[in-house]
Formats: structure tokens, sequence, C-alpha cells
């Protein structure tokens, strides 16, 4: 409907009426509503939505929160697939960490001479998923973009050792000076029950190895009816309160209300004893583990699976964690570069950016998948005077 010109000063008159009434005036410094969003939460009655909004999450608005991010992606440079037919895979990196002026990545790294054939059709040589037949591989960077592949870090160990079949989907602790692999130790091919694995570990006293393989299992799986019975995996270290805090997920032998979630163990060594947490699981959703200190507290990206998957949550003492922002394209089995991951940081400063990786995923088995850089603002300011407060 179009208003006829001389109807306009009427309106105007009306408007400025409105706008001048001592009610409406008070009513939208009382509320703020539904005219300005209000950063504190108003004390008027909010809709469920509202209420969730400002109690949920840490800000009503996503570009305000610390723990929401956009995430860009780069394909990284110095690493060959052969053409990606499927034969060789690069996939579930560790954290990076700096060390001797350079970055570092430990990954899982197939050579077969076939792509993975599904369980029924695997051999000694044949994978039956893109992790089986694996070894952890490493790499360095001066700049996180361009990559020199080093070659193996840890073969697999001698059968009937931990991790004979395959090893893979690793992490990395830094302890008093040296350095330790975590890694999912499978004894029969994935897809068969060899998916059931523990977590075994290396150490040595350079990142760049010699490696030993302790040829010991680390976390061992729950007992029967434990919701960790089934599997170990993706061990993810981080030191907080002078002890070693290795987060895992479990996936509960694909049950459809407990696939899936993550728990924490912790120990004083790095060898162990490590102890479960008497409230495990600590997170319910996600697929791969990743986490990082954050102000006094740990963030954990919970990507795919579940249903609150593609969050990011917080929890004040690592152990409780809250949905604090929901994110999207979010990288898959991310391993950021955490600065401050063996620090014992009393406020953690978050994450820039990291590698994670992407599948083919053509089957359940994923043909093969490449490593790629993300990058995102998962950080605070490292002069911010509650970060120096906290670490002085
Ligand atoms: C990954 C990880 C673990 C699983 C498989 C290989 O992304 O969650 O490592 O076992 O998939």
């Amino acid at each position: 409907m179009i208003f006829k010109l001389s109807y306009y000063p009427a309106f105007f008159a009306l408007c400025l009426m409105f706008a001048c009434n001592p009610q409406t005036v008070q009513n939208a410094e009382h509320s703020h509503f539904p005219f300005v969003l209000p950063k504190e939460k108003p004390q008027i009655k909010l809709s469920a939505a509202m209420e969730r909004n400002y109690d949920r999450y840490m800000a009503p608005r996503p570009e305000d929160n610390e723990l929401y991010t956009q995430f860009k992606y780069t394909k990284l440079e110095g690493f060959d697939y052969n053409g990606g037919d499927g034969t060789i895979s690069r996939r579930d990196p560790s954290k990076v960490i700096f060390a001797n002026g350079k970055y570092y990545v430990w990954y899982t790294y197939r050579n077969t001479p076939t792509p993975p054939k599904g369980a029924k059709n695997c051999n000694d040589t044949i994978p039956s998923a893109d992790w089986d037949l694996a070894e952890i591989w490493y790499a360095t960077s001066e700049d996180g973009f361009k990559w020199e592949e080093q070659g193996p870090a840890l073969k697999r160990p001698e059968k009937p050792n931990p991790g004979w079949r395959s090893i893979s989907t690793c992490d990395i602790l830094e302890w008093k000076g040296k350095y330790y692999i975590y890694y999912q130790a499978f004894m029969e091919a994935s897809g068969k029950r060899g998916d059931d694995c523990p977590v075994a570990i290396a150490y040595a006293d350079s990142p760049d190895g010699p490696w030993t393989h302790a040829n010991k299992v680390v976390i061992p799986n729950g007992p029967e009816g434990a919701w960790d019975q089934f599997s170990i995996h993706d061990p993810y270290p981080i030191v907080r309160d002078g002890k070693i805090y290795l987060y895992y997920k479990s996936d509960a032998d694909g049950d459809p209300i407990l696939v899936r979630m993550q728990g924490l163990a912790i120990a004083d060594d790095p060898m162990g004893p490590f102890v479960k947490h008497p409230q495990n699981p600590v997170i319910t959703s996600g697929h791969e583990t990743t986490l990082f200190p954050f102000k006094e507290g740990m963030a954990a990206m919970v990507i795919k699976d579940g249903n609150e998957h593609f969050t990011m949550q917080y929890a004040p003492d690592g152990v409780n964690f809250d949905i604090a922002s929901i994110c999207s394209l979010m990288p898959t089995a991310a391993g950021p570069y955490v600065p401050d991951a063996f620090t014992d940081t009393k406020y953690g400063r978050g994450i820039t950016w990291g590698i994670s990786h992407l599948t083919n995923a053509t089957t359940w088995s994923q043909n093969h998948a490449i490593l790629l850089r993300f990058d995102c603002d998962l950080s605070l300011d490292v002069n911010d005077p509650e970060m120096k407060r906290h670490n002085s």
C-alpha cells in the first residue's frame, strides 16, 4: 500500500509522539527489547530461546564469544599422494608442537599396494581400512604451510606386541624434557575386532627420535559393561595441575546412544598408571579428540557425531564441559598448534591454527585422506592482564 503524500506529516507527528512518550522511553531503557540486544541478560521475562542465548553460550552474539570462530582451510605443500589413487594416506594428525626452531606434526601414514578393501578382503598386505597396516610418520615446517616429510617416527612393532597389525591416530606429549607418542595399538585388522584396541606408548629424547616402543598398553580398555569397554581411541595428552590429563574417545561398539563419547585419564608419569576419571565420559559427542587450555579451564572442539556435534565446549575444571558456541565447517581430526599444551599454564591462551584431515569417504573405511591446515581465531591476547596475573 502506498501512503498518499498528504498523510506523511501526520505519520511523522505520530512517530514523534510515540518516541517522546515518557512511558515508551522508560520501557526501552528498562528492557532494551525488542530494539536492542543487551550484552547483559535483562531482568524481564524472556522466551526460552532468549534465556539460553544468555545462559548457555559465552556471549549473546557469536562474534563476541571467545570460543566462536570460523575456519579457513589451506592445502599443504610437501606431501605426495601417488596421484590420489588411494594407496598413500595421511590422517589423524597429532597436535603441532614447536621445537628446535620448527613445527612438528605426527600422523597416521599408510602406503600399501592397494587402497583399503574392507575387513573381508584384507590380508597381511591389503588393508581393511584407511588406518589399517599403518605407521606413524612425521613432518616438520618453518611456517606451517610448507612441510618436509621426515619419514617414519614409529614402525609397527613385532607380533605379538600391541600395535603389530597397525599403529595409528597418535598424539605427542613433552614431559620433563622427553617426548612421548601415544597411539592406537591394533592387534587385529580394523573392521574385524581390531578397532577394540587400547593405547600404547613410545618415547624419545628428541622429537626427531629415535623412538622406542615401550611395548606396553598405557590406557587399557574398560571392563565388561563399561562405556569404554570396546576401544580407547584418539589419545590426547595435555599437562594440567602438574599432571598428564589424557583425553580419549571410546565408541561403545556402535551403540546408538553412547556412540563416540570422550573420557579423561590422569597420570603423574607418562608411562602411567593412568586413572580414569570417575565422572567419565566427560564429553558426550564428537569423534576425534581436540582440546586446549583456555583461561583457567579446558576448551574442546566437539566435531562430528553426537547430540552436541559441531560445538565448542568449555570446562573450568577440565572435566565438566558445557556448550560455549556452535560452529560450522569444523576441522576433522584437528591437531592444533597448542603453545601451552605442556607448560602447565594456569590461564590457557587458545589456538589460531593446526592441521586436520579430509577424507574422500567413498566407503565406510575411507579410501584415503589428506592433511590440510586450518586457521581460526580461538586465542586470547597474551598481554591480557588476567593471563599475566595467573601465569606470573
Ligand atoms: C579416526 C579416529 C580413530 C579411529 C579411526 C582411525 O578418525 O577416530 O583413528 O579408529 O578414525
